[in-house]
């Protein structure tokens, strides 16, 4: 068995991305899985491994991390080949900046106890809750949608995958679930079906999870 376990959900888009990230560069993991909808990431045996009560958590010989964003990092630290990150210091600055947008400014809006404190404190229905998701995720694509027009070329920043197309696939995931209208954004599309044809992301699809 691997010696690195991804600990996550099949549906969870942060835990996607690490998917997406490891499938492409090879790296042989062990799932284990928190049923969200039970709320099993926030039982207090978990603590240790998931302080926030969030899920993805990547265990490493003694080292347990955390948040998306520092375990791709450190996933391209460890693993630099394929590069998910250009050379050029400015490129991945755009790269990391580009990812950012969804994972600061989209995501987390929409998280599962975002949309459930919507429904439990603020009495919010069912399509108030689909029109707040819309409204995070139009937003972010409208502008994502101009930077990768700009700096894309097959991909979302030049012509192979990087972060930025690791933090896109689950997005558009998310939003296709939601059922968020994607036709004005033909170069987001475009690059969510390049990714999709490869194998390696193609894997990390959460339907093709064990816990899917
Ligand atoms: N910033 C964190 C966000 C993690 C996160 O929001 N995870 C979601 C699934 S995508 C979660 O565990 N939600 C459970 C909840 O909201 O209770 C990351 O990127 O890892």
């Amino acid at each position: 068995m691997s010696d690195i376990v991804l600990h996550g959900y099949w549906r969870s888009s942060a835990t996607y991305r690490v998917r997406i990230a490891l499938n492409l560069k090879s790296i042989v993991y062990h799932q284990v899985t928190y049923d969200l909808r039970t709320g099993a990431q926030k039982c207090p045996l978990f603590l240790s491994l998931l302080p926030q009560g969030l899920v993805p958590a990547i265990e490493s010989n003694d080292m347990v991390l955390t948040q998306s964003p520092a375990i791709l990092e450190w996933v391209e630290e460890q693993w630099p080949s394929p590069p998910l990150l250009p050379t050029n210091i400015r490129c991945r600055a755009m790269v990391r900046s580009m990812a950012a947008l969804i994972g600061c400014d989209i995501h987390p809006l929409n998280n599962l106890r975002v949309l459930n404190a919507l429904k439990s404190d603020f009495n919010a229905s069912q399509q108030q809750v689909d029109e707040w998701i819309a409204r995070w995720i139009v937003g972010g694509f409208a502008a994502l949608e101009l930077l990768v027009q700009r700096h894309g070329d097959g991909f979302c920043y030049g012509n192979v995958p990087s972060f930025a197309d690791c933090y896109l696939v689950p997005q558009i995931y998310s939003a296709r679930r939601f059922g968020v209208d994607l036709s004005p954004y033909s170069a987001l599309n475009a690059v969510a079906n390049a990714m999709e044809r490869l194998p390696p992301v193609q894997a990390a699809h959460p339907s093709q999870q064990p816990d899917a």
